[in-house]
């Protein structure tokens, strides 16, 4: 049924852009990959453009090289949005005029249904797992760096297969593209053990913020923006620091805290009882999972702390 219809529209159109949301990951880039070569396969002209570049740790990914982050200014029949709860987190100049036919396929469960066909499902763990199951129900069989790719985005929407969203399905997809041919232990490599120095030096950085609020219940770990260009780093080396806020004992909510002096940006984790995207949710621009949010106060960062450690209080009577 969902096949078809996104089937329908890729037989009636010639023209595809294919985006996903800033700063992205892994979910994100092995499903725009997945989805450029579905689209490239069958005679299509795509364009893959994201406002923020592949990460070091992603370019790996055979292809990646094909996704831009120069906007291309001419038109396309269909734009499909990968991975991204709304229009908002593609990141764009308002002022960019959007193809008339939207797709949209997510996992995010307060996805707006922005698309005109909308694919979604909150109950998988990555946007590449429901990819994976349009592949299936079709019959496509596609060579392994596809499958590599789509085990890249389920890889990392699971955190390396150990959240609560790693479920028998998860595993049984990840089996099935180990063997259509994705290697594990490249991936694994790539994603969790290929820090750049000046990469490592920005973690380390990171953990010497460490602090715990709220009578231990809530960790944090500050970035300032600056940091990462004093380092000589990357933004996408600071990723995965949000996991290890909730890692202590006695923690159920954990903040990974990047700022400047306008702004400060929350990626909030919870270990399972407190619902941090309804957290997220009640600050304008904020969303995300119920174990993993985000949200932006344009404050400096002490104000900043304070609200969101009024509201955390609040939440964990
Ligand atoms: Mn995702």
């Amino acid at each position: 049924m969902t096949w078809s219809k996104l089937n329908a529209i890729i037989e009636q159109n010639t023209s595809f852009l294919v985006s996903s949301h800033i700063s992205p990951d892994g979910d994100c880039i092995g499903s725009q990959l997945a989805c450029y070569w579905l689209l490239a396969e069958r005679g299509k002209d795509v364009v893959v453009y994201n406002a923020d570049p592949v990460p070091r740790k992603l370019s790996f990914l055979p292809g990646a090289q094909v996704i831009t982050t120069t906007f291309p200014r001419r038109t396309f029949d269909v734009l499909i949005v990968l991975d991204a709860s709304n229009r908002d987190r593609l990141g764009w100049d308002s002022s960019v005029p959007v193809p008339s036919c939207v797709v949209n396929i997510d996992h995010h469960q307060d996805n707006t249904a922005f698309g005109d066909c909308n694919i979604l499902d909150s109950t998988v763990a990555a946007t590449g797992q429901i990819l994976y199951a349009l592949f299936s129900d079709a019959g496509i069989s596609y060579p392994p760096h596809v499958a590599q790719a789509l085990y890249a985005a389920i890889m990392t929407d699971t955190g390396g297969f150990r959240f609560s969203n790693t479920t028998g399905t998860v595993l049984r997809t990840c089996a099935d593209l180990a063997d259509r041919g994705a290697d594990c232990a490249e991936v694994y490599r790539h994603l969790y053990a290929s820090d750049s120095q000046n990469g490592l030096t920005l973690k380390a950085r990171i953990w010497s913020t460490l602090a715990f609020h709220l009578g231990g219940r809530v960790c944090t770990m500050e970035l300032p923006m600056g940091l990462i260009n004093e380092v000589g780093a990357e933004y996408g080396d600071s990723e995965g620091m949000a996991d290890f806020t909730i890692t202590a004992e006695g923690v159920e909510v954990g903040m990974l805290i990047k700022y400047n002096e306008r702004e400060t940006h929350f990626s909030m984790r919870s270990t399972g009882r407190i619902d941090v995207g309804s957290i997220a949710r009640s600050i304008p621009g904020g969303g995300g999972h119920m174990n993993a949010a985000g949200c932006t106060l344009y404050l400096p960062l002490p104000d900043a702390m304070r609200r969101l450690l009024a509201i955390l209080e609040g939440t964990l009577e």
